[in-house]
């Protein structure tokens, strides 16, 4: 497994906010989080790729967003937020040594953080960042490869992730209040601690769950179901809106 990751960018401070008040972010603390948040992928075997730096793109260390990476495609994104499109470009040019890519086109949007793959569906969140064309043209480009595409109402978070990720080949990790679990009847839900609504975002790889050190209590819950839980400090990122997922594109090799 590849991980694609990048640098904390110097303009950091001007990312994009969309449910959060803006507050001071120490790029030091960005920096040095982020290293530790690199050295957990690579302890999980993780070969990390490192993108060069993108001082003029505030919110480009949050790699998912501009690419949705399946074993037989990768999906180059349109990100919802204008600027963030030109973070697509160097993820391309990185993901082709791989993967055949596919672009979403204008006026498509999609951002990475809303597509959740479990198995063969690919569920896509209806968000503020993602539009109809974006999901029509994802659907496009995977259908053919054999996966259902299922479009996924968010209310209250940024994207579908913000909301539920998968921890396990059975299990999600899910904040009900930002999503409906009834998309995925099979599957058992890990419910975050109600005073922790943004801990539904973690990074399950292997036999382990990278979880933000913000959510002991959900935390306490996924370790309680069995999850082993590796906690990172991601405080900076959640300033800027990000968490653990956003800061990685994994390709399996
Ligand atoms: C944004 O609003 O686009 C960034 N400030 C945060 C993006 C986080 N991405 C993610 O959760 N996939």
């Amino acid at each position: 497994m590849y991980a694609l990751i990048r640098p904390v960018s110097d303009g950091m401070t001007r990312c994009e906010l969309t449910h959060l008040a803006r507050s001071p972010i120490d790029l030091a603390v960005a920096g040095r989080q982020h290293r530790t948040y690199a050295d957990v992928l690579a302890s999980l075997g993780c070969r990390l790729v490192e993108l060069a730096a993108e001082p003029d793109l505030p919110d480009s260390v949050f790699v998912e967003d501009t690419a949705v990476v399946l074993d037989e495609i990768a999906v180059l994104t349109r990100p919802g937020a204008a600027s963030r499109r030109a973070e697509v470009q160097s993820i391309a040019v990185a993901l082709e040594r791989w993967r055949a890519c596919i672009r979403i086109e204008a006026p498509g949007t999609l951002d990475g953080g809303d597509v959740l793959r479990v198995g063969r569906s690919i569920f896509v969140g209806q968000s503020g960042r993602s539009n109809a064309d974006g999901i029509r043209q994802l659907a496009a480009a995977v259908v053919p490869h054999g996966y259902d595409v299922v479009p996924v109402p968010v209310r209250g978070c940024l994207h579908l992730k913000s909301a539920v990720t998968l921890v396990g080949p059975d299990t999600l990790l899910i904040n009900d209040d930002w999503v409906d679990r009834g998309h995925w009847p099979g599957l058992r839900c890990v419910e975050v601690h109600p005073e922790e609504p943004h801990a539904a975002n973690a990074l399950w790889i292997g036999h382990a769950v990278v979880h933000a050190r913000s959510g002991p209590r959900t935390r306490d819950r996924l370790a309680a179901a069995g999850m082993r839980v590796l906690p990172v400090d991601m405080s900076e990122m959640e300033k800027a809106e990000g968490a653990v997922t956003c800061c990685s594109v994994l390709v399996s090799a």
